[in-house]
């Protein structure tokens, strides 16, 4: 197969599974293109293999014999032949290695170029290169600190506190927060012992602290032709442990000034690596309004929904047109944003008990609809949930004509939502929404720290609307046989019977 002319893209191998793979499978679909799906052994009866035209288990549970087992998704394009692989996030998203099998295999990557894979993914070439193309960064150090009085003179320069970052991380692994001098030595060995046993890369770099920031990101799309455009930023502050919770465009406290600025950043850093299709460039928004380069994400993120719903473009759909080398097909200038859109994340984890995942059996599973509300899940009843993988189980988005809209609609939709099963923060999820501090739109990265810090539910909610679910699932008990006239078929709450809660 020729690499600089593969067969036109008509199969799409979906190298994921979960939410993404049932997203990327629908947009496949509006192309009229063949999803295909991989699964794992614990993933037979997963919902994005019902998505799919064909699916194909690549191996075990673990998803390093699995969905990381790059010889068996191969194997699978070319036993379904498939034309290109879509990754999603996660997994081999952004691996270039990875990539470039694809592409040598004589499929097509959809997604940007192992260049740019590369160079993004270690996180000290990232500064360099778009330092040249005049990016701001956080001041740091421009090299890795193997030698420590090297690191104690660099560190005392930057001024305390600063932050000892793995040149081969992101996402705050191999990450130590050192306040002064005294604590410099400990920290740059656990974080270059972390980074060693994550990444099997032990080079770490130093950073000025940014004290209370907010994350912000800007998502930028480009074609093989020379077209890259913006689409606005996402707020994402309000995470724990790195995992974010709840994502916003556009950011609360967003002018049209630093978001011209940010945007152009962001396409200044994605030129340097001469990006094509979906990617994410990460800033720090600080206290004062000055926002750093973090570093950049060559994926589509879980976040993308968001910017869909303000922007009307379906980003995977872009991502599979431009990867067939298509143009974009519009410019900057054809671009506006309407309204706000928020999206909060469902976890199957439990947030009274330090938020330990709580894999197994969904019983029962009644999603949110209406105005302005989106759903991306992979959720079915009586399907289990595995513990091998993330626990997320669904996002949860609302579209409005402003903030408040938006966000009284997604309290909505949660009230709405409906599980029975797993343990989930669902009901954490509607006190993140409905507390003071987020409808004022202070939401930096302290959040959660700050206003909900030992969260307990309140009411019993949750378990009426469990209970709710459990009804409207059981089949009614069949009458005196033959066809029943579904105007005498009993309510939920008759069928409750004993269940009922006190004061619902
Ligand atoms: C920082 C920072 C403060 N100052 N860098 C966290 C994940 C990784 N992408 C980088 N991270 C941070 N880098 C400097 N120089 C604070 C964080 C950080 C953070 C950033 C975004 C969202 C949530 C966060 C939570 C803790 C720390």
């Amino acid at each position: 197969m020729n690499r600089l002319h593969p067969r036109p893209v008509q199969r799409v191998l979906i190298a994921n599974r979960g939410e993404i793979a049932v997203r990327i499978a629908r947009g496949c679909r509006a192309l009229g293109l063949s999803p295909i799906a991989i699964y794992s052994e614990a993933d037979r009866q997963a919902p994005h293999v019902l998505a799919a035209d064909a699916a194909v288990c690549v191996g075990p549970a673990a998803a390093r014999e699995s969905y990381l087992d790059a010889e068996a998704i191969l194997a699978a394009a070319r036993a379904t032949h498939a034309d290109a692989v879509h990754p999603g996030y996660g997994f081999f998203s952004e691996n270039a290695g990875f990539a470039e099998a694809v592409t040598r295999a004589g499929l097509t990557w959809i997604g940007p170029s192992p260049h740019a894979i590369a160079t993004m993914g270690d996180k000290l070439g990232a500064r360099a290169t778009v330092a040249k193309a005049g990016v701001p960064l956080v001041p740091g150090t421009e090299i890795a600190v193997g030698d420590t009085n090297v690191a104690a003179r660099s560190a005392r320069e930057l001024g305390y506190p600063i932050l000892v970052k793995a040149a081969a991380g992101g996402g705050g692994k191999g990450m130590r927060t050192v306040a002064s001098e005294s604590e410099l030595l400990d920290a740059l060995a656990a974080a270059t012992r972390e980074a060693t046993a994550a990444f099997c890369d032990g080079r770490v770099y130093l950073e000025k602290l940014v004290t209370r920031p907010r994350h912000v990101e800007v998502q930028v799309l480009g074609d093989t032709h020379g077209t890259l455009v913006h689409l606005g930023e996402r707020e994402c502050s309000i995470q724990r442990r790195h995992q974010k919770i709840v994502e916003e465009t556009p950011c609360p406290i967003m002018t049209e000034t630093l978001r011209a600025h940010m945007t152009e950043a962001a396409l200044a850093a994605a030129r340097a690596v001469d990006y094509v299709s979906a990617g994410t460039v990460e800033f720090l928004l600080d206290e004062n309004g000055r926002f750093y380069f973090l570093e950049m994400n060559t994926r589509l993120q879980v976040e993308h929904p968001v910017t869909e719903l303000v922007w009307g473009i379906d980003l995977v759909v872009a991502q599979l047109r431009v990867a067939a080398g298509e143009r974009l097909g519009f410019a900057q200038a054809d671009l506006r944003p309407r309204g706000h859109a928020i999206e909060v994340r469902l976890y199957a984890e439990d947030p009274q008990h330090n938020f330990l995942p709580s894999a197994g059996m969904v019983y029962a599973w009644g999603e949110p609809s209406g105005p302005g509300v989106r759903v991306d899940a992979a959720v079915r009843a009586g399907v289990s949930v595995p513990v091998e993988y993330d626990p997320m189980l669904a996002k949860i988005s609302a579209w409005g004509a402003d903030r408040a809209q938006a966000t009284a609609r997604l309290a909505g939709a949660l009230s709405e939502t409906t599980i029975l099963g797993p343990t989930t923060n669902l009901a954490f999820l509607r006190d993140v929404l409905a507390h003071p501090a987020f409808a004022a739109g202070r939401t930096n990265t302290g959040f959660l720290a700050d206003h909900l810090p030992a969260w307990h539910p309140t009411g019993a909610l949750d378990l009426a609307a469990a209970v709710a679910a459990l009804a409207t699932t059981r089949p009614a008990a069949p009458r005196g046989g033959g066809d029943r006239d579904p105007r005498c078929e009993p309510t939920p709450w008759e069928t409750l019977g004993r269940w009922r809660l006190a004061g619902t």
